[in-house]
């Protein structure tokens, strides 16, 4: 796991070594604000998915911000009735290094996970940035977790976090207003023109209350998606992203090594300054200069 979050040479080399032993495991996102009780509720989870004989990995994504050490630590101490269960197995991504971006780097210490038998993954996201969206890329299942915190509504929500869950779970539900926005959002989700609509779930992480009920939507979502076609729809997404990425990765790193190209890119930039260039067609240049020198200068 650390090599592959290094993105050392060779992590290419072992995921594609244990590919063929992954796909087993039902990967679940759990995403939402931060304090929204997502490690609270994960932590319920994972219990329960034991309880019912399953193994469990869970990964807690770390962005690359300083300020998350604390997050993390918090997580660790909030989870702490897991780490000593040999069922389960956490891993706190540390992302700060990862090349090839937070979520890629996720999927890849799931495919590990999964290749070394775990049957549950669960991702938790911090609740900031883009990965707090990019997760539903990689689970099979997504939870969206909300609070009926004082000026919380539907409109101050992060963009795009209505269209990414598969389940709505409104936590803290012993506070005021959970029912006012369990409405809220399944009046959204009703709008949505969609062949499924998403369940809106009342739990109490702290006092377990509600985790049953995930766990059955969680169970009902699963057969849906096998039942529908969409897990082959789903599956067959992920596989062409996984290929477009990689090539994605392979160009760059290729463009940006050649030898030829920075030292023309220097160039370049000063004949913009000078407005002897532009921009536009200074990259068209590099692009021309690159397809001429492939396998020539490295
Ligand atoms: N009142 C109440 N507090 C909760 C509930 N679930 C979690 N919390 C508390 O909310 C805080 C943040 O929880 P945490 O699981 O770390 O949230 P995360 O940042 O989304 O992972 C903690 O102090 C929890 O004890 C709940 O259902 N009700
Ligand atoms: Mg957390």
């Amino acid at each position: 796991m650390t090599i592959i979050e290094n993105n050392k040479d060779h992590a290419n080399q072992i995921l594609h070594r244990i590919y063929h032993r992954t796909s087993h495991a039902w990967r679940i996102g759990i995403t939402g604000p931060p304090g929204a009780g997502k490690s609270t509720l994960v932590e319920r989870l994972a219990i329960d998915f034991v309880k019912h004989n399953k193994t469990v990995g869970i990964v807690c994504i770390d962005p690359t911000s300083p300020f998350s050490g604390g997050a993390i630590l918090g997580d660790r101490v909030r989870m702490s009735s897991l780490f000593l269960d040999p069922k389960i197995f956490i891993r706190s991504m540390a992302t700060r290094g990862s090349l090839g971006g937070v979520a890629r780097a996720t999927n890849e210490v799931c495919d590990l996970l999964d290749a070394f038998h775990k049957d549950i993954i669960i991702i938790e996201t911090i609740g900031v940035g883009q990965v707090e969206l990019d997760v539903a890329g990689i689970a099979n299942t997504t939870i969206v977790v909300l609070v009926p915190e004082a000026g919380d509504s539907i409109q101050t929500m992060k963009a795009g976090l209505m269209e990414i869950g598969d389940i709505f779970v409104v936590n803290k539900s012993d506070r005021e207003g959970a029912d006012r926005l369990t409405m809220e959002i399944e009046s959204v989700l009703e709008m949505k023109n969609s062949q499924r609509t998403p369940p809106v779930l009342k739990t109490v992480a702290t006092e377990g209350k509600g985790i049953t009920d995930l766990y059955n939507c969680i169970m009902e979502h699963q057969k849906y998606l096998v039942s529908s076609g969409d897990f082959t729809k789903q599956k067959r997404e992920k596989i062409t992203s996984e290929i477009v990425e990689l090539i994605d990765s392979k160009i760059k790193s290729n463009l940006w090594q050649n030898k030829k190209i920075n030292s023309n890119l220097t160039l370049l930039v000063e004949k913009v300054i000078k407005g002897q260039q532009t921009p536009y067609h200074a990259s068209e240049k590099l692009i021309k200069i690159w397809k001429n020198s492939r396998g020539v200068s490295r």
